[in-house]
């Protein structure tokens, strides 16, 4: 082990001990929970007289890691001896499926059987989450585990290219998903906005594309962590330089770099998978080397940025030199070629390319980038390398052997055609598995919940996916402790889909043991989010006086609030005890760490009301009117704009069948309200969509965008009320759903009618 790795451990270690707390069971929380685990009598005292054994030479580093993370979560540096003996830590391989293993520990000893190496370091991670300090020992329960992971491919992916984070930062960012039994790490190295790896041939790749003046998202940034308060989205100083007197901000990995956290990935069990994006996304490298564009530019189409141009001959040489360096660089097998979102306008326009298409007789543009990717993958085949590519790829034709990344949940077509043509698939839709995407709106259990692979595929062919994979893509992520915001608790609940097979997975069982693993997160300093405060939603409602109760699931998590309209700093009103008021406040809440850093400000108002009066039509029959207006919306405000296509009666808010993806629907009728109080309405949507009530805006969830939901309160006296909601899809695969809960936060099923 390198001293360099021995040092970040030794700062791990220090910040980490004493990290397990019991869950409520007084059994340790286990993260991603094992296949089987059968707790059984007494326990095992971990303590100096503890002896890991080594008889098998081949697995000294194994072992080595088993001593590393005792010593990080105990303290004790135990000596690693070559006889078996009681009081003992052994390991024994048994071959087997990947990945697999079995931890037993009783009051005498800890056997670890692993199928392979790795599995060894997979059990080890459970045996870190085992150890309790208690009463002054430290102890590990009595257990029977036997455990195999669901996916094979059980990947995270850091996109370091529109901002940059050093080697330190990325190891530091690979400890924590390894703790989590990650073994895929996707590093994005190249786009638009900074190519970040040394390539010999081309220096001027680092030298200069590596580093940009502020842009756009930058300029965002600075305003937002001014408007926030929010340290986490300022541009690190140290990531800038000057270049004849101008501002340059970026930064870039040595070979030396990468190859040192290549090996530190491994002696986690990680495999690293590069991605340099290419023919799009290269604006970083044309910036250096304009000659390999069609027009000798950097530059923008209609929406994404102008690719390299693959009529050049000189083109595929470069993309293939930089291809030798990586491959030399990655030991991993795979590697990702990107293909994602390429714009075409230049090639339509550019001789070279039009001239490669007459050579080798291909249809159109589509055809160029997939000819374009194909010269890319035997090139990877020839080196005994397999391409991943994003599922753009499915929209020319594909080879047999591409492994295709899905991130486009409305790219219906995509898993057909890669399952048809025998490819192999990473699942990683955006809908949830896009860290980079607000958790307020892509919520934890959403994430936790989501079954990734839809419903129309073929279930006979689902053997072909690897694995699955979650991306964070940081245009808006500008420092490590954004990345670890959006990241925490993510993780925790992503490496249970990775992990676990779905039938077995219960969220409230998940978010109990997720509240205890917290405390470690808090000791290795994690600039985690911390969960939401519940029963605070954008709008609360009372009616004459309420008491006000925020009661924090996370220990240790300070509410400081200002209902002046400033943001709470840690000198504001520190929350203590019920608040009580009698007229509509606005609040600003900030929820502060343990470690007394600032995490989210919640924005949210009470508001004072009076019932909203009921009414009784005379005539009518259940259910609500839904009128399906066809077409490609933005707003919700534009839906009724365009003719009804049909009309529809419906039991409550539910997509009628035979409304195709491109609809704006319309629900209209009443609520039957039961009783005089204050209800809670949830309204989740993807696109958006607008409730009202009694002709009010009761919650806003307007605009295209991906799975959100929001959640609204009003007062509302027994009777009928009427009620509205409009909502549409932008032809991409969405949903709308509406829930409706009493004062006690008990759903209530809602009832409706309509009049003729
Ligand atoms: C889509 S996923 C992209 C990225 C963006 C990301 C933002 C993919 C292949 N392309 O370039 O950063 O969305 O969420």
């Amino acid at each position: 082990m390198n001293r360099l790795i021995f040092r970040l451990l030794t700062i791990l270690l220090l910040s980490s001990i004493c990290t397990n707390i019991l869950a409520n069971d007084s059994k340790p929380a286990l993260i991603p929970y094992p296949t089987s685990v059968e707790w059984t009598e007494g326990s095992y005292s971990l303590s100096n007289k503890t002896r890991i054994i080594l008889t098998d030479r081949s697995l000294e580093e194994e072992i080595k890691f088993i001593k590393e993370v005792i010593l990080q979560e105990s303290g004790l540096s135990l000596p690693i001896t070559s006889k078996n003996k009681e009081q003992s830590i052994i390991t024994i391989l048994t071959g087997g499926e990947t990945d697999s293993y079995s931890l037993i520990v009783n009051p005498k000893n800890i056997t670890i059987e692993a199928s392979t190496k790795r599995s060894i370091l997979l059990a080890t991670q459970t045996l870190r989450q085992l150890i309790v300090h208690k009463d002054g020992e430290i102890i590990i329960p009595s257990v029977i585990i036997n455990d195999k992971p669901e996916w094979e491919w059980r990947g995270m992916h850091l996109d370091v290219s529109r901002h940059f984070y050093d080697k330190n930062e990325v190891m530091r960012f690979l400890d924590l998903i390894a703790r989590y039994k990650f073994n895929k790490f996707h590093w994005h190295l190249t786009d638009d906005q900074g190519w970040r790896v040394e390539i010999k041939k081309y220096p001027e790749l680092t030298e200069v594309s590596a580093w940009r003046e502020y842009n756009k998202h930058d300029l965002t940034l600075l305003r937002m962590a001014e408007k926030e308060h929010n340290t986490n989205y300022l541009l690190p100083e140290k990531r800038l330089r000057e270049v004849n007197g101008t501002k340059q901000y970026g930064g870039y990995y040595t070979q030396e770099e990468i190859q040192e956290v290549v090996n530190y990935a491994t002696s986690l069990g990680i495999d690293v998978l590069p991605e340099i994006d290419m023919p799009g996304h290269m604006s970083g490298a044309i910036a250096s080397y304009p000659e390999l564009s069609c027009f000798n530019s950097t530059g923008w189409g209609k929406v994404f940025s102008s690719p390299l141009c693959p009529g050049k001959d000189k083109t595929l040489d470069f993309c293939k030199d930089i291809l030798r360096e990586i491959f030399d660089l990655f030991p991993f097998e795979y590697i990702h070629l990107g293909a994602d979102e390429v714009e075409k306008i230049n090639w339509e326009k550019c001789p070279h390319c039009q001239e490669r298409i007459i050579q080798e007789g291909l249809a159109n543009e589509k055809e160029l980038q997939s000819w374009f990717v194909k010269e890319m993958e035997n090139f990877f085949i020839e080196n005994d390398r397999k391409m991943v590519a994003w599922d753009e790829v499915t929209e020319g034709s594909i080879s047999k052997t591409t492994t295709m990344m899905w991130w486009r949940p409305w790219a219906r077509t995509a898993l057909p055609i890669a399952f048809e043509n025998g490819n192999k698939v990473i699942l990683a839709p955006n809908s949830t598995n896009y860290f980079d995407f607000k958790q307020h709106a892509n919520t934890l259990q959403d994430l936790y919940e989501a079954n990734l692979i839809p419903s129309y595929v073929d279930s006979t062919k689902t053997d072909l996916i690897l694995g699955v994979q979650a991306n964070i893509w940081c245009e808006y992520i500008p420092s490590m402790e954004q990345v670890e915001y959006m990241a925490f608790p993510r993780i925790l609940a992503f490496s249970e889909t990775a992990w676990r097979k779905e039938e077995r997975k219960e969220w409230n069982d998940f978010y109990q043991r997720m509240i205890n693993h917290f405390p470690s997160l808090d000791k290795l300093g994690v600039n985690y989010r911390p969960l939401d405060l519940p029963g605070v939603f954008g709008v609360n409602a009372f009616v004459d006086n309420t008491e006000i109760v925020w009661n924090h699931p996370l220990k240790g998590i300070e509410l400081r609030y200002t209902t002046d309209g400033t943001i709470p700093n840690n000198q504001s009103s520190l929350y203590t005890k019920p608040i009580e008021i009698d007229t509509t406040t606005h609040f600003m809440i900030r929820m502060f760490r343990p470690n007394g850093s600032a995490a989210d400000i919640i924005n949210t108002i009470y508001k004072k009301e009076k019932y909203r009066i009921g009414v009784y039509p005379e005539v009518s029959s259940p259910g609500l009117r839904c009128d399906w207006h066809e077409g490609i919306f933005n707003r919700v405000a534009e839906i009724e704009q365009s003719p009804i296509k049909e009309t529809y009666k419906v039991e409550g808010i539910t997509i009628p069948q035979g409304v195709n993806g491109k609809r704006g629907l319309i629900y209209t009728g009443y609520i039957n309200i039961p009783k005089d109080e204050i209800y809670t309405f949830s309204l989740g949507s993807d696109d958006g969509s607008v409730l009202y009530i009694n002709g009010e805006t009761i919650i806003d969830n307007d605009g295209p965008h991906s799975p959100i939901t929001i959640e609204g309160q009003v007062a509302l006296a027994k009777g009928f009320h009427p009620i509205k909601l409009a909502y549409f899809d932008m032809n991409n695969g969405g949903f709308v759903k509406l829930q409706v809960f009493d004062c006690k936060g008990n759903e209530i099923e809602a009832q409706y009618i309509t009049r003729p």
